[in-house]
């Protein structure tokens, strides 16, 4: 994502340093931090909420600067980044740390921008899963032409994907027999970034938003961002997007063929982090019984 964020110039006091005078008179740290985020959304709806706060993340930066004292300025750059890249809106960070005063047996040309620094870029890198649904049209063609769609997803790159199972209708009017998959990915994308580019794909295959849980020539749902054993992944609940995806726990059409391409993958649910093993096993019957092998398929 080309759109930027910047602060420059945060400046601290501080007593970062190998040598042993550094630990105790303090001197002068300067931070540059460039956030990579998609702005798009902020632009459009003017909200704080849909961008990052540039001050907390100054205060966050600064809180570094000041706290406990390290030895290398990459330690400080390393721990700006991980402050940088939290809030859900960050696709990737840029931290640079200058040290103008330090003690180098040289003179520096200014206090500001002289000096050694350090510059670290760390992105995200989580594991995305997208369950993929169709009962229109030639429902294997455009889901395999939604799989090439993925892979073609700048940032995102898409790692495994399951068989194609076919399931009969659950919720909504009396409509045809689906076939689903599961992909799995890792991104550096925000969720509202993913958000748009599965619409988008969804549309260029003739989607149309109409009757809720209607008959759908594509649906592709974010089910989870981030592994949830690790929890580390995205939970929030907007009117747009929810995650994780509110009723993937019950679903077997999400549950089970997401198991045939990751046996031990866990979802997250109002428990907590479970096997998504044992949710299918403690599916009712009924909810298993409509799920059959799908047509042959290799999309990658
Ligand atoms: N999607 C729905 C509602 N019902 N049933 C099956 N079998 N497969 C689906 O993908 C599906 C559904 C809403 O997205
Ligand atoms: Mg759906
Ligand atoms: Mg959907």
């Amino acid at each position: 994502m080309s759109d930027r964020i910047g602060l420059t110039g945060i400046v601290a006091e501080a007593c970062h340093g190998v040598l042993e005078h550094e630990k105790r008179a303090p001197q002068r740290f300067v931070a540059d931090i460039v956030l990579e985020c998609d702005l798009r959304r902020a632009g459009t709806d003017d909200e704080l909420a849909s961008t990052v706060s540039y001050a907390d993340i100054a205060q966050g930066a600064y809180a570094v600067l000041t706290g406990d004292s390290v030895d290398l300025i990459e330690t400080l750059a390393e721990r700006i980044a991980a402050v940088a890249l939290a809030p859900v809106a960050v696709e990737a960070v840029e931290v640079t740390i200058r040290k103008p005063q330090a003690p180098a047996g040289v003179p520096f040309v200014d206090e500001v921008t002289g000096g050694p620094f350090v510059t670290v870029r760390r992105e995200h890198d989580r594991e995305v899963v997208i369950a993929l649904g169709a009962n229109m049209g030639d429902r294997a063609g455009t889901m395999a032409d939604a799989v090439r769609a993925l892979t073609a997803v700048d940032g995102l790159e898409v790692v495994a994907c399951s068989p194609l199972l076919e399931t009969g209708a659950v919720g909504g009017p009396e409509q045809p027999d689906y076939l689903n998959a599961v992909v799995v990915a890792r991104s550096r994308l925000a969720p509202w970034t993913l958000l748009d580019e599965l619409h988008r794909i969804e549309r260029n295959h003739g989607r149309v938003r109409e009757v809720r849980w209607g008959a759908r020539t594509l649906d592709l749902d974010l089910i989870q961002v981030g592994d949830s054993t690790d929890d580390f992944d995205l939970r929030f609940e907007t009117e747009e997007l929810t995650l994780p995806h509110p009723r993937a726990h019950e679903r077997a059409f999400v549950l089970v063929p997401w198991s045939r391409v990751d046996g031990t993958a866990q979802l997250r649910t109002a428990a907590g982090s479970e096997d998504i093993r044992e949710l299918i096993d403690g599916l009712p019957a009924a909810a298993l019984d409509g799920i059959r092998p799908g047509p042959a398929w290799d999309p990658l």
